[in-house]
């Protein structure tokens, strides 16, 4: 069979994202901040390790309130993070490297030190005031009970003026009013300027929440959970399809870039919505549904970190593999910014580290879809356990805990058992890249601690064992680039309610390929299906593989294994 055209596959299908957090990255300049040409000296490493996209967590002027979610000028560079000049040098010496480089577009929101909101917070007569939404309260109430993310209300009085304004996320982040077509120009124009500068690719900060009911209506509690009030309301809201159509139509349309939405509450059938071919949206989204299983209904949100059921994550993300497959595409992630590290919360971080980062990266990377690896996920870093709560500083956590603590009367044994497992600055303490003080990424005092773990984990040790977490990911991304099987085949759950083996099948007109990963510390038998039996082994975490050749293999500890079947011809063939 001749090999197929793959002329008109667009190149974010065949590529691996490597997620940046700027502040945590590579600090150059001694400030404990990492900058733009902290990430420019390390390029190499990243070129080495075989990824295709940088995305960089938002580099633009901010307070930082919310590292960076809060832009108060969207055509500047954060001065901590370096100049203009840096982040053209940047641009150039990635793409110089076949690298492409994706920005965090965050609009559903401003910080409130924007100039816009300045001005529009000045006076309810000011040109600006329609910028962002503002309400009058109900008899000296905020206009409804909807709670933001970061806790408390949404909706923050302005003494000036005696109105509210919105804010989904923290007061110093007011919602931009996308009904106002004026708002939506200055964003595209924004877009353009960037696009124009060469920047490959936007992923789009809470992209489902730009359209809001705009009567504001009571969100229903739901009896026995902690579902926020009106949350369900301003996600996916009336106009979000119009809104993205037309910055698509305004802006995207014109480039060869690619797109991920943030769209956390989102079904496999709306994630197609929004990157469904011929929809004129987005490439891709990120969902949320694995890494929020059991949240919504837990009693405190995510703080009470529900257990998690394997058979859960290989449902939902099965559900998405065979809900998008041939209508949308898929994007792959175990974790990011905001997120616990994948190996702690879906691994095993103590004895089984290595094994089980190695097999969840076999597991997520050959699923259809593009991954994205976050800064360290390389090296199997790990959650941190800071001894105080003085050491965090993330304002989500910030917020929770005052919310846990006086309202709810968590006393702070509990509050920080909550945020070893599900804080954000698991994800944000600085990369380890030597055994060096502060594991070599600043020569001044690091804006966050370290974890403690940097001499065992860390770039320099892991380049230089062949045995280590970042070689296996660097196997991995070569061999899926080399099986186009792992880009376009189904995909095929087996054994779903196996509580312990990741079972599933990769398939297309040549291969089939079964990837097993086994989440458990122990040892499990496990059938194969008979076409595998004599299968290759592409993969193994392990040096063994025992029963190989039989229908029952023994899955060692945090096993990962991928087999290709013979061909049916039994002619192998040449990938
Ligand atoms: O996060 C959006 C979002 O939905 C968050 O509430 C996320 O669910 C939460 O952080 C998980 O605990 C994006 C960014 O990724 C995040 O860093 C920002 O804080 C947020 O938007 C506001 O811009």
């Amino acid at each position: 069979m001749p090999p197929a055209d793959t002329s008109l596959i667009p190149w974010w299908k065949d590529a691996v994202v490597y997620q940046i957090y700027p502040r945590s990255f590579q600090d150059s300049d001694g400030d404990g901040v990492g900058d733009l040409r902290g990430i420019l000296r390390r390029l190499d490493y990243l070129k080495r390790l075989g990824v295709d996209v940088l995305w960089l967590s938002p580099i633009f002027a901010s307070p930082n309130d919310d590292n960076g979610y809060d832009i108060s000028n969207y055509r500047a560079i954060m001065p901590e993070f370096g100049t203009m000049a840096d982040f053209e040098e940047l641009l150039r010496e990635a793409h110089a490297r076949g690298l492409k480089i994706m920005l965090d577009l965050v609009v559903n929101h401003t910080s409130d030190e924007h100039p816009w909101f300045i001005e529009s917070r000045s006076s309810p007569q000011s040109d600006k005031r329609d910028y962002y939404v503002w309400r009058k309260g109900v008899d000296g109430q905020p206009p409804n009970h909807w709670q933001s993310f970061f806790s408390g209300s949404v909706w923050e009085k302005d003494a000036a003026s005696g109105e509210y304004y919105l804010h989904l996320f923290s007061r110093k982040q007011p919602d931009l009013n996308w009904e106002n077509p004026t708002v939506r120009r200055e964003v595209y124009d924004m877009m353009r300027f960037w696009l124009d500068k060469g920047v490959d690719g936007w992923r789009m900060d809470t992209i489902n929440m730009l359209s809001k009911p705009q009567d504001f209506p009571e969100g229903r509690p739901i009896p026995g959970t902690r579902l926020t009030e009106g949350q369900p309301l301003f996600l996916n809201g009336p106009r979000i399809h119009e809104f993205i159509q037309e910055m698509h139509r305004e802006v995207l349309a014109h480039y060869d870039v690619m797109t991920v939405g943030e769209t956390p509450g989102v079904s496999p059938a709306e994630g197609a919505l929004y990157c469904g071919a011929g929809r004129g949206e987005l490439n891709m989204v990120f969902h949320f549904e694995h890494v929020f299983l059991g949240d919504d209904t837990a009693e405190r949100g995510k703080w009470s970190n529900p257990p998690l059921a394997l058979p859960d994550i290989k449902r939902v993300l099965a559900r998405w593999q065979t809900g998008l497959h041939g209508r949308g595409w898929n994007s792959l992630y175990w974790d990011n910014h905001d997120q616990p590290r994948a190996v702690s919360r879906f691994g095993n971080d103590r004895e089984f580290r290595v094994e089980s980062a190695k097999m969840l990266c076999t597991v997520l990377l050959f699923m259809q879809g593009t991954p994205y690896i976050y800064q360290g996920q390389e090296l199997g870093m790990t959650n941190v356990s800071f001894e105080s709560l003085d050491h965090y500083k993330d304002i989500e956590t910030r917020n929770a805990y005052k919310v846990l603590r006086e309202e709810h009367g968590w006393d702070d044994a509990r509050i920080l058992a909550a945020v070893y497992a599900r804080g954000r600055d698991n994800a944000r303490t600085p990369m380890h890249w030597s055994s060096a003080p502060h594991a070599g990424f600043t020569e001044g005092t690091p804006w966050i601690a370290l974890n403690p773990n940097y001499p065992d984990i860390n770039a320099e040790a892991a380049e230089a064992d062949p045995h280590s977490v970042w070689h296996h990911y660097r196997a991995v991304i070569a061999l899926r680039k080399a099986l186009p099987v792992v880009r376009d085949g189904t995909f095929t759950l087996l054994d779903a309610e196996h509580p312990t083996v990741f079972a599933y099948v990769r398939e297309d007109a040549h291969t089939r390929l079964l990837v097993l990963g086994h989440f458990h510390g122990g040892s499990q038998t496990c059938r194969v299906p008979a076409a595998f039996v004599d299968g290759e082994v592409l993969s193994n975490n392990h040096p063994v593989l025992e029963g190989a050749g039989t229908e029952e293999l023994r899955l060692l500890p945090y096993q990962a294994v991928v087999l290709r079947a013979p061909t049916r011809t039994g002619v192998s063939r040449p990938e």
